[in-house]
């Protein structure tokens, strides 16, 4: 639904720039034994980030919604928006549905429409944290007081239950993974037991875990706090590990950056989680004060940087090959404009992290070179290599300004056009 020959007009007004930015940012890379710049966009090109479906319409608070018009009605609807997303950004090759704000009726139809846009399905998302009577048995009963974690077992098998029944869907679907995240919890102190919901919450995950297919995935997904304000039974990295570990060995953690109390180290987690072999995806957004599911990158740009740096530590120059994904509200921006800067800003940080010079910082490091090492990360983290992102973009038929092209192709007023002006998509 992006005109290409459109866009190929718009990238026509934007080349000469770029070829002129690309030969100073080049020249600058070509340095023995380094990484070159057409290595990073090689690199680049292979990344992909997947969106959320419930992210391409507007996100709100308890205070209010205020719907940007023309929000996909349908599932199909989400995935064209995420197959313009990735027309714009050739780095968004597929989309994570969360059942049953998204729950196909025909799956193989679902995926048919889905491939003839270019588009894969990520991890499926369970959710038992709202009531729905497609989930909750008909209504009979309610997870208000905790799904995997409830004190009743009739509640624990239906959200058991539900979460195999996304298992199914996703291996209709193509899919490869199941994230868990769980709003289980407790509201005020003493209202259950910290450790009775820790080990319903563990055998629960056991028996999905044993669902799963053998190609499959499953992520724990922590998160301190929200909606369950005292405590929630997986609020940190290492309750999340422990629930991995309990579950089964296809189990591993996922880091959602909103997800942790404030001035977290991030990177650190990340390279504890890697070190024993369960670190199994991101939930890219930015944090000022909690779960705020801010632009990617627009706080701590530095922060995503060095999680970066440490992911390239991991594959040994390159990204291992964990589940990377999106998860943000976007309040009051154009939900899709949101995300393309977002996916923008982790290229971004992948491609600093691809230039930083390990060996040097190694040097600096075994040699208690402090100044040294700091630098070397720093040089790196100043480079402006929007040019190679933009490089890569546009070899793989992207925009080479997505944001401007955007706006450009007048997408929103189109789907104004065609959705309505008050449709609202499915999502918090
Ligand atoms: C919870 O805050 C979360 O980050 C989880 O990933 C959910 O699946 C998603 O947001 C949507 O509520
Ligand atoms: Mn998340």
């Amino acid at each position: 639904m992006i005109d290409q020959e459109r866009l190929a007009d718009l990238n026509e007004g934007e080349t000469t720039s770029l070829q002129r930015d690309m030969e100073h940012l080049a020249g600058q890379l070509d340095r023995p034994g380094r990484i070159s710049a057409a290595e990073v966009i090689d690199a680049l090109s292979e990344f992909s980030v997947a969106a959320p479906s419930w992210a391409v319409g507007t996100g709100g608070t308890r205070f209010g919604r205020f719907p940007i018009g023309g929000e996909p009605r349908t599932t199909e609807e989400k995935i064209d928006d995420v197959a313009a997303l990735n027309a714009l950004t050739a780095s968004n090759r597929s989309i994570s549905l969360h059942v049953p704000w998204d729950d196909p009726v025909d799956p193989d139809g679902l995926r048919g429409y889905a491939a003839d846009r270019s588009i894969g399905f990520d991890a499926m998302n369970s959710n038992t944290f709202q009531d729905n009577p497609s989930t909750t048995a008909d209504g009979k009963v309610s997870y208000k007081f905790g799904s995997l974690a409830n004190s009743d077992p009739a509640v624990r098998e239906i959200a058991i239950e539900h979460n195999q029944y996304v298992i199914d869907l996703g291996v209709r679907l193509g899919s490869r993974a199941l994230t868990v995240w769980l709003a289980d919890g407790m509201n005020h102190p003493g209202q259950a037991d910290h450790r009775t919901q820790f080990e319903r919450v563990a055998d629960g995950l056991r028996t999905i875990h044993d669902h799963l297919p053998d190609d499959w995935q499953m992520y724990t997904e922590h998160k301190p706090y929200e909606p369950a304000f005292y405590a929630t039974v997986n609020f940190d990295w290492g309750s999340s590990l422990l629930l991995a570990q309990a579950a089964g060995p296809k189990t591993s953690c996922l880091v959602d950056l909103g997800h942790h109390l404030p001035n977290a180290n991030i990177e650190q987690i990340v390279s504890r989680l890697a070190m024993v072999g369960r670190l199994g995806g991101f939930h890219f957004n930015d944090s000022k004060y909690g779960d705020d599911d801010l632009t990617t990158g627009s706080i701590q740009p530095f922060q995503l940087f060095l999680i970066f740096c440490e992911l390239i530590r991991v594959g040994d120059g390159r990204l291992p090959p964990l589940a990377y994904m999106i998860d943000q509200s976007h309040n009051i921006k154009d939900p899709l404009e949101d995300l393309i800067q977002s996916t923008e800003a982790v290229s971004i940080a992948y491609a600093q992290a691809l230039i930083a010079d390990r060996a040097a910082l190694h040097q600096a490091q075994d040699d208690n070179d402090a100044a040294l090492a700091q630098e070397t990360l720093q040089v790196a983290f100043r480079t402006d290599v929007r040019p190679l992102v933009a490089e890569a973009r546009r070899l793989a038929g992207g925009a080479i300004a997505p944001l401007e092209a955007y706006r450009a192709v007048g997408y929103r007023a189109a789907m104004i056009e065609r959705r309505g002006l008050a449709s609202v998509a499915t999502g918090l």
